[in-house]
């Protein structure tokens, strides 16, 4: 018998509604990052208008964690990001780079869906920096260094021509964007053949990055979204070395497979520790946070050594 490459928290749900001093409807896909001694996450929660919302919680060990009395970033009333993010901010990524926070959020509004970048160095003051994407984006993950001094990101557009599939683009500055490269797509007939994103912001192992992304397929019973990892080079994070083969987490506790959106396990963070393990964060079905610890190495064993390549 295979053993799971996840092992589940045996406390899963991690944060559900009824933590929250604030009234919310769920609690999911939340970013996580160790902040000095803290464990940060931070939240989406649906309102009962349907529109989302993002609260913070902090943890003393990673499992444990209590939700701040106010939510942490909710629709701004003035300027550009009001206009954009009139229909709600959605699915957090955290990057530390160079001392600083970087945020990137969904930001919905009657123009389609972009993402937004904000940063911060405490979780307690944040500053919106700009919308870095046109419509229809979703999914973007910063990488926490420069290559040949640029930022570099993946996202997921959305095309009617193609499978929804993986980028990357690079900036100097944060703001301005391009050299956009399609670099991961959907493999037919597999787990993920429908479309995927990125997860959690990559993590840096001695082999490669390490990405953990999400994978949908369609079944007669709707869509089912797991996670999946890939590994990109070191100094070129554009290649891919190896892609997973099998899904690392499905749908598969009761939260998981029941809930808001049924059938989904979605990451938008994961902690990197210091013992060779990493902490995976994910919405189960779209209500509530669950988290699991890997081997680092087994993870980077699934891509090179159980993989198959990034573009079928
Ligand atoms: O309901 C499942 C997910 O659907 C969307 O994900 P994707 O980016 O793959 O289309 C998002 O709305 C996400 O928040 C949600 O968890």
């Amino acid at each position: 018998m295979k053993t799971d490459i996840v092992r589940r928290y045996s406390s899963n749900p991690i944060l559900t509604k009824a933590d929250i001093p604030y009234p919310v409807e769920t609690v999911h896909n939340a970013a996580v990052v160790k902040h000095g001694s803290e464990y940060i996450m931070l939240f989406r929660s649906h309102l009962r208008t349907g529109r989302s919302i993002i609260g913070l919680a902090r943890s003393p060990d990673g499992f444990n964690f209590t939700a701040e009395p106010q939510p942490f970033l909710t629709p701004a009333r003035e300027g550009v990001f009001a206009e954009y993010e009139e229909f709600g901010v959605e699915d957090p990524r955290v990057t530390l780079l160079e001392g600083e926070y970087l945020i990137t959020y969904s930001a919905y509004s009657r123009n389609g869906v972009r993402i937004a970048l904000a940063k911060t160095r405490d979780f307690e003051h944040v500053e919106r920096v700009s919308l870095i994407t046109q419509a229809d984006y979703r999914n973007v993950v910063i990488f926490p260094a420069r290559f040949d001094g640029l930022y570099a990101r993946l996202d997921r557009p959305h095309s009617e021509i193609s499978p929804w599939s993986i980028w990357i683009s690079y900036s100097p500055d944060l703001r301005f964007w391009g050299d956009a490269r399609l670099i991961m797509k959907p493999e037919p007939y597999h787990w993920d053949e429908m479309k995927i994103g990125p997860g959690a912001p990559p993590i840096r192992t001695a082999q490669g990055w390490l990405s953990i992304y999400h994978g949908v397929f369609e079944t007669m019973d709707g869509s089912v979204y797991r996670l999946g990892v890939a590994l990109h080079d070191l100094k070129d994070p554009a290649r891919i070395t190896g892609v997973g083969e099998s899904w690392i987490l499905q749908p598969e506790d009761p939260w998981e497979i029941t809930g808001y959106v049924h059938n989904v396990v979605f990451t938008c963070g994961a902690v990197s520790e210091d013992d060779g393990t990493v902490k995976i964060y994910w919405g189960g079905a779209d209500t509530v946070m669950c988290v699991g610890e890997a081997d680092t190495s087994a993870l980077v064993d699934e891509c090179l050594k159980h993989g198959r390549p990034a573009k079928p």
